[in-house]
């Protein structure tokens, strides 16, 4: 184990404010809730003290948004509405140093991903998205397309600037306007995306963010004035929330957990698939609803495909977030890092070997070093519940057939992998495989013209692509 301090200057290149204040009807205002302190998990440091809403707020953030959509954006043409979306698309790109510290510092992930994936993947988005402000008609949905009115939407930590704009870019292409509520641990990198639609002088209303816990984020769902819910989160909270907006007649779509099987037939490319094994569970401290969790490996390779595994997971380096050498960053919280540590101890407890990565692990701050269970069973714990952290359960088949009913074996349905050379056998397995996103010899690769989503309890509704412009849009 070692200690170490974030570098002085990443608190200046990530633009750090000692507090934050909440975005709305155009301007940043201090909010009527007790203020949250955003740590950082690599060394438990307060980062910065952020303005929180109230009810009141919640109501007065709602009302702007209704008024910027009846009067300004709800009525102006797509070809103007675009024209704002790629503004905000340019300037997150130009700002992306800044965004990715603050990503890494807030959020805990390594500095490699924030800058190669979240934010450049964030600014994709809007890009893609103004592409369809102006084109909404010939998007096969016949004329006139509406948009819905007002979104709430409610996102989570693991991945904080990328939801929002997984949220918010199709929401104001469609002519919507929003509110949405960041999670309480990451609210830092959406409200320098407010301070960029300020610049890029988005009529007041049209966005507004509003940190703070679940209570406002509840308090957001459920407002008379909302016509759309997007929730970004736990499967338990997505519950509740389809619970409490039944019968009220609100749009809702839900992208909740996942426990994705990674499938490795025997003529797979060992090394290859090792590659994608460990960018499917440990990328984001496998903090990611489509994470690979749950590797299915061929009996007749699971003993060279571990043993290959191993050794690549061995050379993992955890650690600073800051550091561009490290692989796996901090967990986001010491609540998510104790959900960790007590499903690994059941996985213990029922009988599944475990091997922990040997690699120097930071002692201050949150993290957990990479973990592999093999000898897994369907029954245990670790097989069937989300754990969203850096641990691997492994399973064995014999048959396609098998392969597939163990895949399918999860109340889950949000993505899949497949390793295989014969290309019939990845057409025969996705036809099968209950899961919204199938991934053939690859894993993780999000791209703003493929729409995402889950079936099951991973939640319903889809973002990216034309098939994401539906939960924008009435017909
Ligand atoms: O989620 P919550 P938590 C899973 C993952 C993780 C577990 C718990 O397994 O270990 O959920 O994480 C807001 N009404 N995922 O507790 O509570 C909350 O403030 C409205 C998978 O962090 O669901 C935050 O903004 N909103 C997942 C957001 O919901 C409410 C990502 C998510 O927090 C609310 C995150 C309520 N009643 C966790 N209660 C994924 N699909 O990627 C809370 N919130």
């Amino acid at each position: 184990t070692w200690d170490y301090a974030p570098a002085p200057e990443s608190r200046a290149i990530a633009n750090l404010k000692p507090s934050y204040r909440m975005f709305l009807d155009g301007q940043f205002v201090e909010g009527g809730g007790e203020p949250l302190k955003s740590v950082n998990p690599a060394t438990e440091e307060v980062l910065a003290e952020v303005s929180t809403a109230s009810a009141a707020d919640v109501d007065r953030a709602v009302k702007a948004a209704r008024r910027a959509y009846d009067k300004v954006w709800g009525r102006m043409p797509g070809a103007e509405r675009a024209k704002y979306i790629y503004r905000i698309a340019r300037m997150i790109a130009e700002r992306a140093r800044e965004l990715a510290v603050l990503e890494s510092l807030d959020n805990g992930k390594p500095i490699k991903e924030s800058r190669d994936v979240d934010v450049p993947t964030a600014s994709a988005h809007f890009f893609y998205h103004a592409g369809w402000a102006d084109k909404l008609d010939y998007a096969g949905y016949g004329p006139g397309p509406r948009p819905l009115g007002v979104a709430g939407q409610v996102i989570p930590w693991n991945f904080p600037l990328l939801m929002a704009a997984w949220k918010i870019a199709p929401a104001l292409a469609c002519g919507n306007t929003v509110v949405l509520k960041p999670a309480e641990t990451t609210p830092l990198t959406a409200l320098v995306l407010a301070e960029i639609i300020q610049q890029a002088e988005l009529p007041p209303g049209v966005v507004n963010i509003l940190p703070g816990a679940g209570d406002v984020g509840a308090e957001l769902v459920n407002h008379p004035g909302v016509d759309k819910v997007a929730f970004t989160g736990s499967t338990e909270v997505g519950k509740v929330i389809q619970r409490s907006l039944a019968g009220t007649g609100k749009k809702l779509t839900l992208e909740l957990g996942g426990k994705a099987a990674n499938v490795v037939f025997d003529d797979a490319p060992l090394d290859q698939a090792v590659e994608g094994i460990v960018n499917g569970i440990f990328f984001n401290q496998g903090h990611v609803c489509c994470a690979g969790s749950r590797l299915l490996v061929q009996e007749s390779v699971a003993d060279e495909l571990l043993a290959k595994l191993r050794t690549r997971v061995s050379t993992l380096r955890v650690g600073d977030p800051l550091d561009k050498n490290t692989d796996v960053g901090a967990i986001n919280s010491g609540e998510q890092l104790a959900r960790i540590k007590e499903l690994v101890a059941s996985g213990e407890s029922e009988g599944a070997e475990r091997w922990t990565s040997p690699c120097p692990v930071p002692e201050k701050g949150y993290f957990f070093a990479p973990t592999v269970f093999a000898n897994v069973s369907q029954a245990m714990r670790i097989a069937r519940e989300e754990i969203f952290g850096p641990v691997l359960s492994v399973l064995t088949f014999r048959t396609p057939d098998e392969a597939v009913a163990k895949a399918n074996n999860t109340p889950y349905g949000l993505s899949a992998g497949i390793w295989t050379e014969k290309g019939s056998r990845i057409l025969w397995m996705a036809d099968r495989m209950r899961a919204g996103v199938v991934w053939a010899n690859t894993f993780n690769r999000f791209d703003p013209t493929a729409p995402f989503g889950g079936y099951q309890e991973s939640g319903f509704g889809r973002e990216g692509g034309r098939a994401g412009l539906e939960a924008y849009l009435d017909v």
